[in-house]
């Protein structure tokens, strides 16, 4: 039974991957070469919020974005919102809704605006269709709006298994370790742009895939990486994950440089930030810190409590050159979680113009 004409509203956070997504298999499916693993951002430091309503008044599904309505017949966009009529198809109805979206963080800048968006949005849509899907069917959903955001279905640490059958049905992500398992583990988002970024991941790693012979190795190496960080992580072994962690970003990124034409999401105060981590790690007797960075140029330093204050120090020229815009930190959080009807993004006026 939908509820019709009841506003549901969830909040969700974006993920930051350790080992990489970069390349699909199946680009319809959202099926991926190789596992990746990822942490849940807490909701109090980034968030998506959504609001959605289903209705018959509706003609058509609506979307307002970061408080912009949305052209839903945008190509990009509209395989996105495919994820809308997979719910609808489970719950067995296919009725129209009002989606209300916005992001405390700048919109595709490379801050993983598509995973929290995706997540939160199926996590709310099977709630206001009553459709009580488990959680791993949810995520399979949300893969097929963007590959990150099966991800962000959860909180912790979060394992997407790449699955092997052709339909999909065993590419899903599960929680690895819940977001207490290491209370000490901090990840510092260091932005140094907020500018939207120039090639999409979507449209890129594509490119990868057709131009790139080095893409090769990637997925065995990848999936290598990433028994190796579990068992780091289940270790709380901050040594191993940093290590591992820089690794990966650092040959997803050499994927992305050699890919014709080449695609550069790093700029200058990146690398400087990789030049800061890596002089640090050089100068203490085990690595104190991680960084990775997702398809754009603002860094995420991994690192301890305890090693919070090295890390600071490490980069702190580059904040008072104002080459680092500001930071925020956020421990591993919770994946998505229900708001009151106090909390709703849709407006009067919003029902009112869209007839509903
Ligand atoms: C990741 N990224 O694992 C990698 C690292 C970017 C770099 O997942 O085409 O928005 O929607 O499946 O999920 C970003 O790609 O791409 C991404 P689609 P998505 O986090």
């Amino acid at each position: 039974m939908v509820a019709l004409g009841k506003v549901f509203t969830a909040e969700g956070s974006p993920n930051i991957a350790f080992i990489k997504y970069w390349g699909k298999r199946d680009e319809k499916l959202v099926l991926p070469y190789n596992s990746s693993i990822s942490m849940t951002f807490d909701h109090a430091v980034l968030k998506t919020t959504t609001s959605v309503m289903f209705s018959k008044k509706l003609k058509a599904d609506v979307f307002y974005l970061d408080g912009k309505l949305q052209d839903l017949r945008d190509k990009e966009l509209k395989e996105r919102m495919n994820v809308l009529d997979l719910l609808r198809k489970s719950a067995g109805t296919d009725v129209h809704a009002l989606i209300v979206s916005k992001n405390d963080f700048p919109t595709a800048s490379g801050m993983a605006s598509s995973a929290s968006g995706i997540a939160t949005l199926v996590y709310t849509a099977n709630k206001a269709l009553e459709a009580s899907l488990a959680p791993k069917e949810l995520s399979t959903i949300a893969r097929q709006g963007s590959g990150s955001a099966c991800r962000s279905m959860f909180g912790g640490i979060v394992l997407w298994r790449k699955g092997q059958k052709a339909d999909g049905s065993d590419s899903y992500a599960e929680q690895a370790f819940d977001e207490n398992y290491w209370p000490e583990l901090v990840d510092n988002i260091v932005v140094v742009s907020q500018s939207k970024k120039k090639v999409s991941s979507r449209a890129g790693m594509r490119q990868t895939i057709e131009t790139n012979p080095l893409f090769k190795s990637r997925p065995e190496a990848a999936e290598k990486r990433l028994r190796e960080f579990i068992d780091a992580y289940r270790n709380r072994n901050l040594d191993s994950i940093s290590r591992i962690m820089i690794a990966d970003n650092n040959e997803m990124h050499a994927l992305m440089l050699s890919t014709v034409p080449s695609i550069r999401y790093l700029n200058p105060a990146s690398y400087a930030i990789m030049d800061a981590i890596d002089e640090l790690n050089a100068s203490s007797s085990e690595a104190v810190a991680g960084y990775t960075f997702d398809a754009g140029p603002n860094a995420n330093i991994i690192t301890t409590d305890k090693n919070q204050q090295k890390v600071m120090s490490a980069i702190k020229q580059l904040i008072e050159d104002g080459t680092i815009q500001y930071i925020k930190t956020s421990k591993a959080g919770k994946g998505p979680s229900m708001l009151n009807d106090k909390d709703s993004l849709i407006t009067d006026r919003m029902k009112k113009d869209h007839g509903a």
